[in-house]
């Protein structure tokens, strides 16, 4: 057997439930909390009184038991529960993959945004169930819930690809998603 065949995973059918957003068998689930994002919402004063109150739920990231090592392609169920802060739509933190590999995002529920910067251009991608978002090599990508209710998304994306969330505290997204008249702006990182 090849050595990358280690540790061995025998081919599976994973059952996804289009209600409850799971995969089954399931892996580790992650859950996103207002005080773990930290320096991401351009109102800090908002986002430290959230964090230091009831410190909400922002989103959870619920995995397949596919192993994040190079040459496995795991999948997970991120949702994003609908809010804002200072104004700023609630979000995933973003990241970017230090060897720039691409990823696939498909929306299954609500209504998102996939934001993503390459350094210098940003592009936005408005998400609706049956959207198929890719995210080339070397494009940081951020998801954006833009609706009143959670917005559910699957990504695929190469086991190895890691997550680098120092990238975006240091160059940012490029944007930013605002609850604005009608549905939501998107304005200059800085601003
Ligand atoms: C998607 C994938 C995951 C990622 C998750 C949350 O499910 O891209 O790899 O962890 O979104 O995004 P973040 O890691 O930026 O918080
Ligand atoms: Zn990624």
């Amino acid at each position: 057997m090849p050595a990358f065949r280690t540790p061995p995973l025998r081919p599976f059918a994973i059952d996804f439930d289009p209600d409850r957003l799971t995969l089954s068998p399931e892996g580790p689930t992650l859950t996103r909390r207002m005080s773990d994002l930290e320096g991401l919402f351009r109102d800090h004063d908002a986002w430290r009184t959230a964090a230091e109150g009831d410190d909400p739920v922002v989103y959870t990231v619920s995995s397949s038991p596919v192993p994040e090592i190079e040459r496995e392609l795991p999948q997970s169920i991120t949702t994003i529960l609908p809010g804002t802060t200072g104004g700023e739509l609630w979000m995933t933190k973003g990241h970017q993959h230090p060897d720039h590999q691409g990823e696939i995002y498909y929306a299954l529920q609500g209504a998102g945004g996939l934001l993503m910067f390459d350094g210098d251009e940003h592009a936005w991608l408005d998400m609706t169930p049956g959207t198929i978002g890719y995210i080339p090599p070397g494009w940081a990508h951020r998801s954006v819930n833009t609706g009143d209710d959670a917005y559910a998304f699957l990504a695929v994306y190469p086991g190895g690809a890691g997550h680098d969330y120092g990238w975006v505290l240091e160059h940012g997204m490029g944007r930013r998603a605002f609850r604005a008249e009608g549905g939501f702006e998107l304005r200059p990182y800085g601003e």
